[in-house]
C-alpha cells in the first residue's frame, strides 16, 4: 500500500474499515449523529448506479480509444497503459476533465436532489452547491494521490458550515486508491497538524499536512479508515477531518468527484464560486 509512492504499513494499527450505517434513509438522526461523531458518514447506494456509470462512460469516451484496454468500454474505464499524446495538462482548458465539469450532464448529476437532501440533513438547513467541483482521475502508472489534508485549509475564507460529498464515479475497491479518513482527526487541535507540515514533499505549500500517511497516523494517532466503494455510494466529510487517498495499483482507472455544499445562510469562500480548473491556483 502506498500514497504518492510512499509505502504505508499494512497492519491493524494503521488501517481499519469505515463504519457502515445500514438502512440510513430511514434514520436521518442517526446519519447526522454518525457524521458529527466520526466526521464522516458512508452512505451506500445513495445515487443511481446507472447514472454514475453513464458519467464515467461520458468521461472516458472523450479520450483516444488507445487509452482503454482493447475489448473494453469507456464505461469500464480500464487503462491500456498507453498515455494519450497531445493532451493538455490534466484538468486544464481542452482536457476532458475540464470539459466534463462544465457540461450539462455533470451539472445535472451534481445538482440532483439526492445529494442536496443528504447535505441538508447534515448541515441542518437549505444548502448551496459550490460551483468549484473537482473531478479526479488517477491511473496505475502515476503513483499520484491526494496528500493528507483537511478541506478547511483550502476554503478558509468563508464559513465552515460546509460538507464535502466524495463521489466515486465507478466501483472503487481499495486497490483503485479511494479516499481514506484519519480516525477521529476532526477533533485534533490545529497546532498538532501544523507540526507535521514540514514533513512533506511540498515544503513550499503549507496546506497539505504530509505525503507520508504511515507517519501521519503514527504521530497524530488513529487509523486510516478505508472501504471498497461501489458506484452509487457517497461518503461525506467535515472540512476538519484529515483525509488522503491511496495510489491506484489496479488497471481500473479511478474517477471521482468532490462536491461541496455550504449552508445557505453561510458565506461561501470566493475561490469556490467558479468552475474548477486544475490550474486555478486554489
Ligand atoms: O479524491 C481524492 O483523492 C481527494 C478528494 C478530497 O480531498 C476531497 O474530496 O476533499
Amino acid at each position: 500500500m502506498s500514497s504518492n509512492g510512499v509505502r504505508i504499513p499494512v497492519d491493524d494499527a494503521t488501517f481499519a474499515r469505515q463504519q457502515e450505517l445500514e438502512n440510513w434513509r430511514a434514520q436521518p438522526e442517526e446519519t447526522l449523529n454518525r457524521f458529527r461523531t466520526n466526521g464522516y458518514v458512508l452512505l451506500r447506494g445513495a445515487l443511481d448506479r446507472e447514472s454514475v456509470l453513464d458519467l464515467r462512460a461520458d468521461y472516458f469516451s472523450r479520450f483516444p480509444a488507445s487509452m482503454l484496454r482493447a475489448g473494453t468500454t469507456p464505461r469500464d474505464g480500464i487503462y491500456s497503459g498507453v498515455e494519450p499524446d497531445d493532451l493538455p495538462d490534466y484538468g486544464t482548458a481542452g482536457h476532458p476533465a475540464f470539459d466534463l465539469v462544465r457540461g450539462p450532464a455533470f451539472d445535472a448529476f451534481s445538482r440532483g436532489p439526492q445529494l442536496r437532501d443528504i447535505a441538508e440533513t447534515l448541515l441542518g438547513g437549505p444548502v448551496e452547491l459550490l460551483p468549484r467541483r473537482i473531478l479526479r482521475h488517477f491511473q496505475r502508472s502515476a503513483a499520484r494521490a491526494s496528500r493528507a489534508h483537511v478541506d478547511w485549509d483550502y476554503m478558509d475564507r468563508g464559513s465552515d458550515t460546509v460538507v464535502t460529498a466524495w463521489v466515486p464515479l465507478g466501483d472503487c475497491p481499495i486497490e483503485c486508491g479511494g479516499l481514506v479518513y484519519l480516525e477521529g482527526s476532526h477533533a485534533i487541535p490545529r497546532a498538532e497538524l501544523d507540526r507535521l507540515r514540514d514533513h512533506t514533499d511540498r515544503p513550499h505549500d503549507r496546506r497539505p499536512i504530509s505525503n507520508d500517511l504511515g507517519m501521519t497516523a503514527r504521530v497524530l494517532g488513529g487509523r486510516w479508515l478505508w472501504t471498497d466503494y461501489l458506484a452509487g455510494d457517497v461518503v461525506l466529510h467535515s472540512p476538519h477531518l484529515v483525509h488522503a487517498s491511496l495510489d491506484n495499483t489496479s488497471d481500473v482507472m479511478r474517477l471521482s468527484a468532490d462536491l461541496r455544499f455550504v449552508r445557505s445562510d453561510g458565506r461561501p469562500d470566493e475561490r469556490w464560486k467558479n468552475d474548477w480548473s486544475a490550474d486555478d491556483g486554489f
